[in-house]
């Protein structure tokens, strides 16, 4: 910013910051958790009132800025249980997610949430196959609905389903209505998942202009695309980014926070550090996969089994040289451990050598070389556990030490 508060234009100066960076809310946005709303909707959620305290009790102590339940118009025991959770005193806010209707916005201030996340369809395959209302019906139902809930003090946020494929005219329309009306939050929703991240940056950035409230953003993960989405969301001034953990939802569900927190470490540690305890991300995990009855996947961020697994020879050797060589997350800052495999065809001597070291054993670099000849040749059969290698590595051992040979290694 030029010190009469103009953002400089990047010919003046190329390296400073551009109108973008002055956009861009990547190092100030808010988490809404919405493991237990979207992530109700994941084929095999089924929370009991227990497991959802336990859940937002987890999502709390992680540090998420808000929680969103489901609607308490869904079923007697929904409702209740966003009254137990509102009555749980955690430091997080409490949403419920609601139609864009009077009778469910009166039933969700009753349960004492601080806020409440109102939706409508505005696509045309929503108008024509789902509700059947136009647009100046909604419209008028959004005024109606959005003031009654400011007039009891609490948050609101206005969000359109499938604001991708709704017209751009009608969807600035509705938000700057809303806006006007004072809501803390206009929502764009990915309902379908359709959106690339240049489409989410283009119509984050239009809205940008539009509203003077905060904007909250949804992406569903039908292409791949829901964290890439919600940082380019980010970087066009969104504020607040939906998420659930593992990414669970409706179909193949959403941005998960693992990711988003990975994304976001990366462009800045600060961004996340401190503001989340990324070391308790795994147990989190960990408490929601076990609850919906799933495994944590194998490629998963930062927690997958092998996120931190090295293994062909040049990158393992690197790695014990510095680990940045070939990670951009520092395992340590989750709570995980880097582990360098050695009992495969890929293998080098370097990795062998650094196991080596870890057992304790004493054997010179020809010897290594040697050794590691030998997992190569065994391992061209067929791979070998972490205790077959330490078990060869051991017996090679003992054999140099006696002046021996070994002759036979026995499998895992
Ligand atoms: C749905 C609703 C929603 C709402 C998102 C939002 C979506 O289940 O279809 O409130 O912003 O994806 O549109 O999850
Ligand atoms: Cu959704």
């Amino acid at each position: 910013m030029a010190s009469n508060g103009t953002v400089q234009s990047p010919t003046n100066n190329p390296y400073g910051k551009t109108l973008a960076d002055y956009l861009s809310r990547v190092d100030n946005f808010s988490i809404i958790e919405s493991t237990l709303r979207e992530g109700e909707q994941f084929a095999n959620a089924f929370f009991d009132t227990e497991k959802k305290i336990e859940i937002a009790k987890a999502l709390d102590d992680f540090g998420v800025e808000y929680i969103e339940l489901t609607s308490p118009a869904a079923s007697e025991q929904s409702r209740q249980d966003c009254a137990a959770i509102a009555a749980l005193g955690l430091k997080a806010k409490i949403l419920t997610h609601v139609r864009c209707h009077m009778d469910d916005a009166r039933l969700a201030i009753e349960t004492g949430v601080d806020g409440l996340d109102v939706v409508i369809g505005t696509s045309s395959y929503l108008r024509e196959f789902s509700h059947g209302k136009n647009m100046d019906y909604i419209t008028q139902q959004a005024i109606e609905v959005v003031n009654y809930i400011k007039s009891t003090g609490l948050e609101v946020r206005f969000s359109s389903e499938d604001s991708f494929r709704s017209d751009l005219v009608d969807l600035l329309n509705i938000y700057r209505t809303v806006d006007k009306l004072g809501v803390n939050r206009v929502g764009i929703a990915d309902t379908v998942g359709c959106a690339n991240p240049r489409q989410v940056y283009e119509l984050v950035r239009t809205l940008r202009g539009v509203v003077s409230c905060d904007i909250e953003c949804h992406f569903h993960n039908d292409t791949g695309c829901a964290i890439a989405n919600a940082y380019a969301a980010l970087e066009a001034g969104a504020t607040h980014i939906d998420t659930s953990v593992l990414g669970i939802g409706e179909r193949n569900g959403i941005t998960p926070l693992g990711g988003l927190v990975a994304r976001m470490y990366t462009a800045n540690r600060e961004y996340v550090m401190g503001k989340y305890k990324l070391d308790k991300l795994r147990e989190l995990e960990n408490l929601v996969a076990d609850a919906v009855d799933i495994e944590v996947p194998f490629n998963n961020y930062v927690t997958g089994y092998c996120a931190f697994t090295h293994k062909a020879g040049i990158h393992a050797k690197a790695i014990l040289n510095n680990p940045s060589t070939y990670e951009i997350l520092k395992p340590e800052d989750f709570g995980m451990t880097r582990y360098v495999s050695i009992g495969h065809r890929l293998t080098g001597w370097n990795a062998v050598k650094s196991r080596v070291q870890q057992l304790g054993l004493e054997l010179t670099d020809d010897q290594v070389k040697e050794v590691t000849a030998r997992i190569k040749q065994m391992a061209d059969i067929k791979p070998l556990g972490v205790e077959a290698v330490d078990h060869l590595l051991r017996q090679f051992h003992a054999a140099k030490s006696n002046g021996s040979t070994i002759t036979a290694v026995a499998a895992s």
